[in-house]
């Protein structure tokens, strides 16, 4: 069966975080105001779809995931006239505009959850997941009980992640109509889709299992993804709210493993175009959960993208990201981002855009961003690291190792203020203080750099974006891992009936020899990271692309 083709699996998806993207008003908080400043070095860099973190109306106890009102723009970011300017000059320029849908649980401050939590009989009651008696004990993302006890109607609501943040109550048909006409309320505005937060978690398990605390990765596929009416819901969205409109949509699937990924995106479902798959994210957390450091494998990892590619086969899609508002920094995570950042930084570029998928990038990636080291609990803002040190602290557990924990994985890592230029607060803001700190090395690591710089990773970006527009095989070609499982060398194949590719990826800080494949003189270099690419071998963090003459 040939593999349909379309634009979304063309397009190449760029992450906004508002709040860190760039300040317009001088309040130290990123702006829509900001982000249309930006549109034309967007345009420029040659991505097509924008993906905005939450922009709706929310008390921010989540950044944005917290949502009090879905149909406005959350005061700190401007007005609705800001948002239509800014759809505009995105349209303009010919990109489209992804906008993030948080519909497993709203804000507490969301008048439904205010009435709701009034009393047992208000017609808001089952907009939410009530229990009068106290229910088997599940944990929270963000640390603690999902169960919370709630005075008003001496009842305890649900809410996976914090307390601020109740789950909405999917059985209810009603929950179903609200979401799928503020869905049509933004289609309707001329928004081009949208990435879906924790879809797999809308339908619950309402036999409410006991869970092992111990087990958090598998709590979550078991229990709190996949629930038994999820497809149905889906299919129900897709029919009601996405169907007649020309729109993608991308959900954000932590807890789908590989075989049950086209249950969401097969073709043939009428469900999502595509996932975020998360296997790769997790191979860095030890038993005690992600601040507990532990190394990762090379070979996991490529087994992650093999068994995705061979699950889904030509029937679904998938999103690939190697980063996000969640995650650290590519670089600092999977490349050396001291004495090789560059090299490495350019090595995860080809893999974000060498692999069978739509990429998605994330902001500041393009010129080569990486983690921060706060010294100090006090410079971190993110309510799951904020969370995690009161419950250690309570607790006596050794802050030192957590610190040294946030500073590998913290949510923080990606959301300081992207670095545009040498100048204050790199240039984000005009403000004495932004929300949150620069990373310190924003005086060699900014955008205004790697403009100056025909070498930089903002034009190798520039470069590989256009290969893959230029190259279906790219898009659409098979895969084939071609490096025996090595542990440091990842090299695989990319063919169709137009051309065949050989990526070689150097994984390490050493030298790499006896590639696999064709003689290297046999076939022509499309792209590397080092200027003289003529070695037999590869060096650190060295990465090619050659095509099969
Ligand atoms: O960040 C994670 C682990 O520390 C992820 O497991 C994350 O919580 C999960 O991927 C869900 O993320 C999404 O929903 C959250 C929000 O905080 C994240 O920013 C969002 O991407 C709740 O809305």
């Amino acid at each position: 069966m040939a593999m349909k083709q379309t634009w979304w699996k063309e397009s190449v998806i760029y992450q906004i975080y508002p709040r860190s993207f760039k300040d317009s008003t001088g309040d130290g908080v990123g702006d829509l105001g900001g982000i249309i400043e930006k549109l034309d070095y967007l345009a420029d860099l040659g991505v097509d779809i924008l993906w905005l973190s939450p922009i709706y109306k929310s008390p921010n106890d989540d950044n944005g995931y917290d949502i009090s009102d879905y149909r406005n723009i959350m005061t700190e970011f401007g007005q609705m006239e800001d948002f239509d300017r800014m759809l505009e000059g995105i349209h303009a320029r010919g990109m489209k505009l992804m906008m993030d849908l948080v519909v497993n649980h709203s804000s507490d401050e969301h008048h439904w959850f205010q009435e709701s939590r009034k009393s047992k009989d208000n017609p808001y009651r089952d907009y939410y997941m009530w229990r009068d008696e106290k229910p088997v004990s599940w944990p929270s993302f963000f640390g603690g009980e999902a169960w919370e006890y709630d005075e008003p109607s001496d009842s305890y609501y649900l809410h996976l992640f914090s307390k601020k943040q109740p789950d909405l109550n999917w059985e209810n048909p009603k929950v179903r109509e609200e979401v799928y006409s503020l869905m049509r309320f933004w289609l309707d505005k001329g928004v081009d889709g949208f990435r879906m937060d924790v879809i797999p978690f809308i339908s619950k398990r309402l036999d409410w299992p006991e869970v092992d605390w111990n087990d958090f990765p598998k709590i979550v596929e078991e229990i709190y993804a996949n629930g038994p009416r999820l497809h149905e819901f889906l299919h129900e969205m897709h029919n009601k709210a996405l169907a007649d409109y020309n729109v993608t949509t991308v959900g954000e699937a932590p807890g789908v493993p590989p075989q049950l990924g086209n249950l969401y995106v097969g073709e043939s479902r009428k469900e999502l175009d595509m996932i975020f798959h998360f296997g790769h994210m997790f191979l860095d957390w030890g038993p005690g959960g992600k601040f507990d450091i532990s190394d990762w494998d090379l070979r996991d990892f490529k087994g992650v993208f093999n068994e995705w590619y061979e699950a889904l086969g030509e029937e679904g899609w998938v999103s690939i990201f190697l980063d996000n508002h969640d995650f650290p920094r590519l670089v600092s995570r999977w490349g050396n981002d001291g004495e090789y950042r560059e090299q490495s930084a350019k090595l995860l570029a080809i893999l974000l855009l060498g692999l069978r998928g739509t990429p998605s990038i994330y902001q500041g990636t393009e010129i080569g961003m990486t983690n921060v080291a706060f010294p100090s609990i006090e410079d971190y803002r993110d309510i799951e690291t904020i969370n995690a040190w009161a419950e250690a602290k309570a607790q006596g557990q050794d802050l030192d190792q957590l610190l040294a924990g946030i500073h590998k994985q913290g949510r923080d890592n990606v959301r300081t203020p992207v670095q545009w230029d040498d100048s204050a607060n790199a240039g984000f803001t005009s403000a004495e203080e932004p929300w949150i700190k620069v990373n310190p090395n924003y005086p060699q690591i900014n955008a205004q750099a790697v403009l100056d710089d025909q070498n930089s990773i903002f034009y190798f970006y520039q470069q590989l974006l256009r290969l893959r527009k230029e190259n279906k095989t790219w898009i659409y070609g098979e895969y084939e891992m071609i490096d025996g499982n090595d542990e440091q060398l990842y090299a695989y194949r990319r063919w169709d009936e137009e051309g065949e590719y050989y990526f070689y990826l150097n994984f390490s800080d050493q030298d790499y020899h006896n590639l696999p494949g064709p003689t290297l003189a046999s076939m022509e270099l499309i792209i590397g990271n080092y200027p003289d690419q003529s070695s037999g071998h590869l060096r650190a963090w060295e990465a090619r692309v050659y095509r099969a003459k």
